[in-house]
Parts: C-alpha cells; sequence; structure tokens
C-alpha cells in the first residue's frame, strides 16, 4: 500500500484549487472563501511540499499587502511548506476581456507587463523558481478581429520584455507557458504543448522559457498528454505540470488526478517517475462543486494519494519479467538504437544490399509487435491483478 505524501514527493497546489468556492457560470459560490493561512496549514498537515498562487489569490487589489504577506510567510515558516511557483491574474478583471499581453488595446498591453513584473518581484522574494503563464484570454472568437500575427509578435515581445528583466534582475526564476485550446476564448493562442514550443523557438530568451502542460487541456484537445509531456522533456522544456483529470472532449473538468483517463494517468506517472522530470507534482483541479470544505480536503488527499498508487503500479509494471519480455518482443528499447550504424554514412546505406535489394518487406510485414498484451499488462497492474 501507497504510504502517506511526504514533503520528498514535492506535491503542491495552487491556492485558486482547495481554495475554490464554487462559483460556476451557470451558479452562486457552494462555499465560503478560503483563508489562504488554512490552506498553508491543510496542505502541509497532508503531506505537500508545495503551494503556488496568482498574485490576486493572495493580494487581490485594495488589500494590506504588507500584512497579508507577513502573516503568510509565517505560516510558511511554521510549516515549513514552500512556494515553488507563481503566476499572474491576466484573465478575471475586466480590462482582461479581449486579452492581457494580445489585446487590441495597447494600454492594457502595457498594464499586463507591469502587473506581471510587479508580481515576478515578489516571486523572486517568496524563492519561486517557476513563473506561469496561462494565456486563458489571449485569444479570440473572431476571426477577423484578431490578427493571429501580430498577436503572436505582442505576445512574443512580452515574454521577451519579461524574461530579460528576469535576467537583468539575477532572478533564478524559469517560466512555464501553459497551452490551452480554448476557455474561456473560443480559442486560445498556443493552443497545445506543440504550439507553445514552437513559439519558445522563436524567442530571444527561449533559455528560460519552457511549458507547463495540463493534463485536461491537452486532452480538451484530444491529444496524449503523456506524449506531449514526453515532446516537452525530450525538447527540455518540461518545466513544470499541472496535473487532474478530464473525461473526454468537453468544458475543462479539472477533476482530481485520476479521476479522467485513468490508463493515461498511469502512463504519466510512469514518464513523470522514470522519464527524467525533477520538477513539482504540481495539482490543478478543481473539488467539485457538490464538495464541502471536508470534501476539499478529501479531494487534495486524493491527488495525491492516486498518483502515489500509481506510482507503486508503475514500479510493479517495470519490475515484472513479463512485461520485459513483452517490451523486448514489441520492440521497444531497439527504437533507441540509431537507424545508421557508427559512422556509417547514407553512401553506405546505399551500398548495403540488405537494406533494399535483399529486404523482403513482405515479410518483414508480418511481425506482430504484440502491443495488445503489453497494454493488458498495463491494464492488469494498474487493476491490482498482477
Ligand atoms: C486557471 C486555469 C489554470 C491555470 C491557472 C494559472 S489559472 O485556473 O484554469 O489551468 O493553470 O494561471
Ligand atoms: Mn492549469
Ligand atoms: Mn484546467
Amino acid at each position: 500500500m501507497a504510504t502517506a505524501p511526504t514533503p520528498d514527493d514535492r506535491f503542491s497546489f495552487g491556492l485558486w484549487t482547495v481554495g475554490w468556492p464554487a462559483r460556476d457560470p451557470f451558479g452562486e459560490a457552494t462555499r465560503p472563501p478560503l483563508d489562504p493561512v488554512e490552506a498553508v496549514h491543510r496542505l502541509a498537515d497532508l503531506g505537500a511540499y508545495g503551494i503556488t498562487f496568482h498574485d490576486d489569490d493572495l493580494l487581490p487589489p485594495g488589500i494590506d499587502r504588507a500584512a497579508v504577506l507577513a502573516r503568510f510567510r509565517a505560516a510558511l515558516d511554521a510549516t515549513g511548506l514552500v512556494v515553488p511557483m507563481m503566476t499572474t491574474n491576466l484573465f478575471t478583471h475586466p480590462v482582461f476581456k479581449d486579452g492581457a499581453f494580445t489585446s487590441n488595446d495597447r494600454g492594457v498591453r502595457r498594464y499586463a507587463i507591469r502587473k506581471t513584473v510587479r508580481n515576478l518581484d515578489l516571486a523572486a522574494e517568496l524563492g519561486a523558481s517557476t513563473y506561469v503563464f496561462w494565456g486563458g484570454r489571449e485569444g479570440a472568437e473572431v476571426d477577423s478581429g484578431k490578427d493571429i500575427a501580430a498577436a503572436l509578435d505582442r505576445y512574443r515581445e512580452a515574454i521577451d520584455t519579461l524574461a530579460a528583466y528576469v535576467k537583468e534582475q539575477g532572478y533564478r526564476i524559469r517560466f512555464a507557458l501553459e497551452p490551452k485550446p480554448n476557455e474561456p476564448r473560443g480559442d486560445i493562442l498556443l493552443p497545445t504543448v506543440g504550439h507553445a514550443l514552437a513559439f519558445i523557438a522563436t524567442l530571444e530568451h527561449g533559455d528560460i522559457v519552457g511549458v507547463n502542460p495540463e493534463v485536461g487541456h491537452e486532452q480538451m484537445a484530444g491529444l496524449n498528454y503523456t506524449a506531449g509531456i514526453a515532446q516537452a522533456l525530450w525538447a527540455g522544456k518540461l518545466f513544470h505540470v499541472d496535473l487532474n483529470g478530464q473525461r473526454g472532449i468537453k468544458y475543462d473538468q479539472d477533476l482530481v488526478f485520476g479521476h479522467g483517463d485513468l490508463l493515461s494517468a498511469f502512463a504519466t506517472v510512469d514518464l513523470l517517475e522514470n522519464g527524467g522530470y525533477d520538477g513539482p507534482r504540481h495539482f490543478d483541479y478543481k473539488p467539485l462543486r457538490t464538495e464541502d470544505i471536508d470534501g476539499v480536503w478529501a479531494s487534495a488527499a486524493a491527488n495525491m494519494r492516486t498518483y502515489l498508487l500509481l506510482k507503486e503500479r508503475v514500479a510493479a509494471f517495470r519490475a515484472d519479467p513479463e512485461v520485459a519480455e513483452a517490451m523486448a518482443v514489441a520492440g521497444v528499447g531497439e527504437l533507441a538504437r540509431p537507424t545508421l550504424g557508427p559512422g556509417e554514412t547514407l553512401a553506405d546505406l546505399l551500398a548495403d544490399r540488405s537494406t533494399f535489394e535483399d529486404y523482403d518487406p513482405d515479410e518483414a510485414g508480418e511481425r506482430g509487435y504484440g502491443y495488445v498484451r503489453l497494454n493488458q499488462l498495463a491494464v492488469e497492474h494498474l487493476m491490482g491483478a498482477r
């Protein structure tokens, strides 16, 4: 049985997750506001190591910043909880209705940069090493109303300007762009991990910019989350992850991790644990609107417990000799071998009759890869049947 979470597991939660009062487009809040200091204590008690937040989650406009920060820092000190990531709210206020860094209104774009710089200073002060950019309002509903090329120019301008600032200040902060295909905008810029990676490749300061892929956001686009973060890892750009659950192509559900596509969550944990990711395991979920405050904490614990149970199941899967055998049959390891031999040139390949003249594609085409058996082994380990 999985042990209880500890700070070594590096589980973190957004303040906006457990603190969501469950107001949705159709109904009022079903839960009272949560004191951020209580969130710190409860998350620490549950075994989390980190808490993350938007500027306005902790410091809404008009609040006594110094007093709130002093209380919050005292709670961090008392519990040992850290702030590994911070981000900016560039979506709630009406000023951002047409976007922040990509609003058609230049004044809005300049304000968005200022708002972000202010919170970057706080992130440096609190020791956050990752700064997330989720551009939920950076998009459009009307094709002729948004010049996409110009919007991408402005997006690049903002990210490069802010990244240059971080470097000038000597902050030890990296940026992580969080893709999402739609909601709240009809279509959002940088809708998938692939779009974000392509955008990052055009940046002047792209060396400190990576991605923060969210399970549900990729699945809303019908994509394979694990494959997406695998490509981000391959590119050296998986700076952070938002773990949660989603059931198919519909609105952004933000379910508990594993409460959507469980087999995919199994593969995700396998990759995160064995693929070289060393960042926080950050949960960006929403406790269901039906839950009371006890249900909120039960759901927070559920994310971590599910992750640890999957980690245990993944270890058993990897240790099973039958799995190793099925992988060998499928040629999983064989793919790591370069297609050309050491020092071999294309001319050598062309001269090698075994690759073409003497190669029998019909015979090679008869090979079975045994992927179904391999997947069934995964399913059985996942179900605790092996
Ligand atoms: C918002 C969004 C999340 C982002 C958060 C960071 S805010 O709740 O739905 O996916 O990660 O800005
Ligand atoms: Mn998210
Ligand atoms: Mn989401």
